[in-house]
């Protein structure tokens, strides 16, 4: 009997799409996409098999430079569309990704509840601390006095979101920061996001060249200040207390019940049709 060969590795390049991005030279996306493919390969993963869903932003477009399933959705709906996906197919890997707009302004409200039902997926908010994609104006991220945008020439005014307490306090079980200019650690983190069996989240510093470009000196200010993982997510919490915004690591890491959608019995659609019959 004949056999069917077994599938060759697939090296990180064949996790590139062949459509070449349109990000500014420079973007921080670029790594962030580089680091995402190494992850994919790095565990051997069909492309079949997995699923990439974004939102909307220049963030939001990464599906288009990979070769997994994707999804290019609706800007801050990315969430829902991803864990819908994972509930209905849980065998998929499922990631999803996008910007801080997209992320914590429109989708915030659908990013505290993804933290808190804890599906198992990645969820990586690429964060330049502005909107890059719609040139340049104030994010949830952006610091209060930051005056270069026309729209809030005295600064937004208002303290940035905490994207890491905030997942905390939600319920995130997995909790990381990166930086998208150290792709071999943002590498590791994915890979150990994927394999976390509950909802991931990574926020990645990812620097705007474009609109923010004193953005590109935080390579000098970053550091390991997350080097230890704690299991208490009120410790972490704490941990919080002393970050400066710029300490990469894994925050907090532990392993939680998901929310898992009780299934009435009947045949799913042909089910629904009769309850809705006139
Ligand atoms: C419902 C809706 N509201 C607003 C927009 C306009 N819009 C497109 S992208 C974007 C913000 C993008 O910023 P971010 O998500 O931080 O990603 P970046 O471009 O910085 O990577 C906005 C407001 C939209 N496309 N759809
Ligand atoms: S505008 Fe900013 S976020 Fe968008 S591609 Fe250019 S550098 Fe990247």
């Amino acid at each position: 009997m004949n056999q069917i060969p077994p599938l060759p590795d697939l090296e990180p390049a064949d996790y590139k799409s062949d459509v070449t991005p349109v990000w500014c030279p420079g973007c921080g996306h670029y790594a962030v996409l580089s680091a995402i493919t190494k992850a994919l390969a790095e565990l051997h993963l069909a492309r079949e098999n997995v699923a990439l869903i974004s939102g909307i932003g220049c963030s939001s477009r990464i599906p288009a430079y990979t070769s997994v399933y994707g999804f290019h959705s609706i800007h801050g709906r990315a969430l829902p569309v991803a864990q819908g996906l994972k509930l209905a197919r849980p065998d998929l890997t499922v990631l999803c990704a996008g910007g801080d707009g997209d992320g914590f302004s429109i989708g915030g409200n659908h990013f505290l509840h993804a933290c808190r039902r804890n599906i198992n997926l990645t969820y990586i908010v690429m964060d330049n601390s502005v909107y890059g994609m719609t040139k340049g104006q104030a994010s949830p991220t952006t610091e209060a006095d930051w005056t270069e945008s026309k729209l809030t020439p005295e600064g937004p005014g208002v303290p940035p979101f905490q994207p890491l307490d905030i997942a905390l306090a939600a319920g995130a079980s997995h909790v990381v920061r990166a930086f998208s200019g150290k792709v071999q650690l943002l590498t590791k983190y994915i890979v150990e996001a994927i394999e976390h069996p509950g909802f991931s989240f990574i926020q990645v510093i990812s620097p705007c060249v474009t609109y923010r470009p004193e953005m590109r000196a935080l390579k000098d200010r970053v550091h390991d200040g997350f080097a230890e993982t704690s299991a208490n997510r009120l410790e972490a919490r704490r941990r919080l207390l002393d970050d400066d915004g710029y300490s990469l690591g894994v925050l907090f890491k532990s392993v939680e019940p998901s929310y898992t959608p009780c299934h009435r019995s009947g045949d799913g659609v042909s089910d629904l049709e009769r309850q809705f019959a006139l």
